[in-house]
């Protein structure tokens, strides 16, 4: 209490009479820094002294989510918090809401790569994770009229406390210009070498985040970069006295780090995207090099110190990077150094979709990086020459494993780059890694079967249970003590509870005062209004047609449909409340009318006085971590109905389950894992598997032939197209009509009587309370594998071989 009244009389300059929530938000985010700030410490110089293997986990996204909670809970400091600023008049919770959340991530890679940073310091992994400082993260989401509108996300504009800048750590990186070689050194010793000569350069600068592990005195560290103009640049131009073009540059260096592209799966090839990646990738190595390892530390040993994680194919230019450093400035042998290189790169592959995975255009990663695309072309070359020694001259099989490809451009296929050097490539679901293996890196597993694995993704339980449903958790700690925080299999333990009905209703109670808050949550901050005592029905992911937020919408527009026509008994209906939330990538043309379309959907249904008392529809604008903690705990259905063969994990699927939603889903994704380990009696299965779809594709897929033969779906497409809800007007969603009927490339209309079937079994189950809140229990107690602890131990055991010290 002394220390957050200094830090609210000295840091933020202010009384306590007269300070604004902002002002004791900072002051308590200070305290709190405080009091881990003597851990980070002793943490770092640690890591330092011992020299353990360690891991740098390379991502261009972090989605961290509100801070000021997981670091009270971290360093147990929640309650005392709480109690002093009570005796003050200050609520806490009132004072956690001024946090804006740092959204420096689009969706799923990016909050997996924060709940592994919280898992690596709570199990006492020597970890840092390496990044951006975007200016502005992921765009906030508003509707006019139902359609998406972008406005940037100033997340830095109140002040940020949990970074610490380190300007006299900046690091140089080098962009564009010119090589040539020369004779280094004379007669005998003389070696043909390559020089680079760069165009331009910028600087980064580090800026330190804590992760604090849970309660175990570590903290380890996220460093995130930021682009500054060099000194020595602007001087020059300054000098000549031309003022207004010395500011120019700067902006144009500083613009490397500004923004958060929001595309996620459909990579845009421009330009500074990869002035981004080169950006920070350049600064982390250095800084590894430079400042994590002791001086004069010999890089032939780099491998038995560190092994770089690459999140994606986003970081995948370090793999060049370190390959230059040990060839063209420390002077190794091309295979010496690429040994080594080898050895010290992982590469984990997030997607299926051909259109997501990366390439470069050959014109522009040459101009912005000359000497990288010399370095890809010699292990290109290496490569295939490996690949005709094992597999002789088969050329179609060379052309389809080069890291180059021809056509429609030339190009590098980072994805490519990333199988040739990664000591290991993983999936991040069992399904996921049996398809990368069998399909999309086929030729790659025939060549080096034993380079690929799998770790399943997880999520961590502090965030996503402890701290977001306090009262599960607290229910939890009851019956199994309070162990399952960072263990989370202990949740095994309560399956026998499932069948304790005091228990059972217990928990119900939970959900219900979960839902309470949603309530008031979507009030205050969205207007809506909805009501706790109907089965909530989830759908929060990004708007993806893959995902196939229309199959929902197709459902709601029948449960619609069939009320409206007395087919469906309001009486005798469950009531439910559909809650979609999402947000398009702003060039997707297509998703942004399937938002406006469900939003059309909504207003018309909510509007209507009789329908809308069974069903509703909730669609808050903005979905994010913040929002995604309060919905998560309240939800009665997850929805995960991705065509199989699409998701590559899900880890909202893994929320929702561990939260005891029960999912109606495909066999996509870590969904096969959690039906395995819930059991078919617990999950609503549905639609084609992943060979049926293929085999659907195989045979030509025709989506008319299922209007034509399915008169639910033709009328609810017809709705559509006849203007019901475009206020009479057929042309409005025609595009997203057309589309489906025309070419429906991830088969809504081939799995939407399934998924009908499948909803018909949720509402038969729900009418029973007392069944559907047991397999409740048990989806929680049979998710506990779902851990990002268990993800970092089989990163751990098939990956990294890093060592742990102390930690849980
Ligand atoms: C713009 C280029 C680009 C390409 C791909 C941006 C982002 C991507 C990612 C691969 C998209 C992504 O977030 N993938 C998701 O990763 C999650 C974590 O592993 C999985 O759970 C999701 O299934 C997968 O879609």
């Amino acid at each position: 209490m002394r220390e957050y009244l200094r830090e609210l009389n000295f840091t933020q300059g202010t009384v306590l009479q007269r300070a604004s929530t902002n002002d004791e938000y900072l002051a308590l985010a200070r305290t709190v820094r405080h009091y881990l700030m003597s851990r980070w410490m002793e943490t770092t110089t640690e890591y330092y002294r011992t020299q353990p293997k360690g891991v740098a986990y390379l991502s261009a996204e972090f989605l961290l989510g509100r801070q000021l909670g997981n670091a009270l809970l971290a360093a147990d400091l929640t309650d005392i918090a709480t109690e002093a600023l009570a005796s003050l008049g200050i609520d806490i919770a009132e004072l956690a809401e001024a946090e804006v959340e740092p959204g420096l991530g689009n969706g799923g890679l990016g909050r997996l790569a924060a709940c592994f940073i919280d898992s690596l310091a709570t199990m006492g992994v020597p970890a840092i994770g390496y990044g951006i400082r975007y200016e502005y993260g992921i765009f906030r989401q508003n509707f006019v009229d139902g359609r998406q509108v972008e406005e940037p996300d100033h997340w830095l504009d109140n002040g940020s406390p949990w970074e610490f800048a380190h300007p006299e750590h900046e690091v140089t990186v080098s962009f564009g210009g010119s090589t040539e070689r020369y004779t280094d050194g004379e007669g005998d010793d003389a070696v043909e070498r390559t020089r680079w000569t760069p165009g331009w350069q910028v600087l980064g600068v580090p800026y330190n985040y804590m992760v604090p592990g849970y309660r175990n005195q570590q903290v380890n560290t996220l460093r995130l970069w930021s682009a500054r103009a060099t000194h020595a640049f602007d001087l020059k131009i300054f000098n000549y006295g031309d003022y207004a073009e010395a500011v120019r540059a700067q902006t144009f260096a500083e613009n490397i780090s500004k923004v958060l592209y929001p595309e996620d799966s459909t990579p845009q090839g421009k330009e500074l995207r990869l002035q981004q990646q080169y950006f920070f990738v350049a600064c982390s190595l250095r800084d590894f090099i430079d400042r994590l390892l002791p001086g004069g530390f010999d890089l032939r040993r780099l491998p038995e110190r560190i092994c770089f994680q690459l999140n994606d194919t986003h970081p995948v230019i370090a793999i060049p990077e370190l390959q230059r450093i040990l060839v063209d400035e420390e002077g190794l042998d091309w295979d010496e150094a690429w040994d080594i290189t080898r050895r010290c790169f992982a590469y984990t592959c997030h997607t299926l979709l051909p259109e997501a995975l990366e390439v470069w255009p050959v014109e522009l990663l040459g101009r912005l990086l000359p000497r990288h695309l010399e370095i890809i072309y010699r292990i290109n070359d290496d490569f295939l020459a490996e690949v005709r020694e094992s597999r002789g001259d088969d050329e179609l099989l060379v052309r389809r494993m080069s890291i180059i490809a021809e056509h429609p451009q030339r190009a590098v296929r980072m994805a490519h780059l990333a199988t040739v050097a990664a000591t290991k490539v993983n999936g991040v679901a069992e399904l996921h890694s049996q398809l990368l293996r069998d399909k999309v890196l086929a030729d790659f597993a025939t060549l080096w079967p034993e380079k690929f694995t799998n770790v399943t993704n997880g999520v961590t339980p502090r965030r996503f249970v402890r701290l977001a449903n306090p009262g599960l958790s607290g229910l939890i700690t009851e019956a199994i003590g309070d162990g399952w925080v960072t263990d989370l299999d202990r949740l095994r333990e309560l399956e026998p509870l499932a069948d304790d009905p005091e228990f059972r209703r217990r928990f119900r109670e939970v959900k219900s005062a979960n839902k309470d808050r949603l309530v008031e949550l979507l009030a205050r901050r969205d207007g809506i209004d909805i009501d706790p005592g109907t089965m909530l029905d989830v759908m929060v992911k990004r708007l993806h047609e893959y995902k196939r937020q229309t199959l929902k919408l197709l459902h709601v527009i029948t449960l619609y449909d069939r009320l409206r026509s007395g087919e469906l008994d309001l009486a005798d209906t469950v009531p439910r409340t559909v809650v979609f939330g999402a947000k398009a990538a702003p060039g997707y043309v297509m998703a942004k009318e399937i938002i406006a379309l469900i939003n059309h959907v909504g207003a018309v249904i909510n509007a209507d006085p009789e329908i809308s008392r069974v069903l509703r529809i909730a669609f808050p604008a903005n979905y994010d971590v913040t929002v995604a903690e309060t919905l998560i705990p309240a939800a009665d259905l997850s929805e995960q109905i991705s065509l199989a063969g699409k998701e590559a994990s899900g880890t909202g699927n893994m929320k929702f389950a561990l939260n005891g939603a029960l999912t109606v889903g495909t066999d996509d994704g870590a969904n096969v894992e959690i039906r395995q380990l819930v059991g078919d009696d617990h999950f609503f299965l549905f639609g084609l598997t992943e060979p049926e779809a293929a085999a659907v594709a195989e045979g030509g897929y025709r989506p008319s032939a299922y209007y034509e033969e399915n008169a639910s779906l033709r009328r609810a497409l017809d709705l559509v197209a006849r203007g019901e809800f475009s206020g009479g007007d057929r042309s409005t969603f025609e595009p997203v009509v057309s589309n489906l009927l025309g070419e429906d490339r991830f088969m809504v209309l081939a799995d939407y009587q399934s998924y009908l079937d499948a909803q018909e079994r949720v509402e038969a189950a729900y009418r029973d309370p007392d069944a559907w809140s047991r397999s409740a229990v048990l989806n929680v107690a049979r998710t506990g594998f779902f851990s990002s602890d268990r993800s970092m131990r089989d990163y751990l055991d098939r990956i990294w071989h890093a060592e742990r010290l102390g930690g849980a």
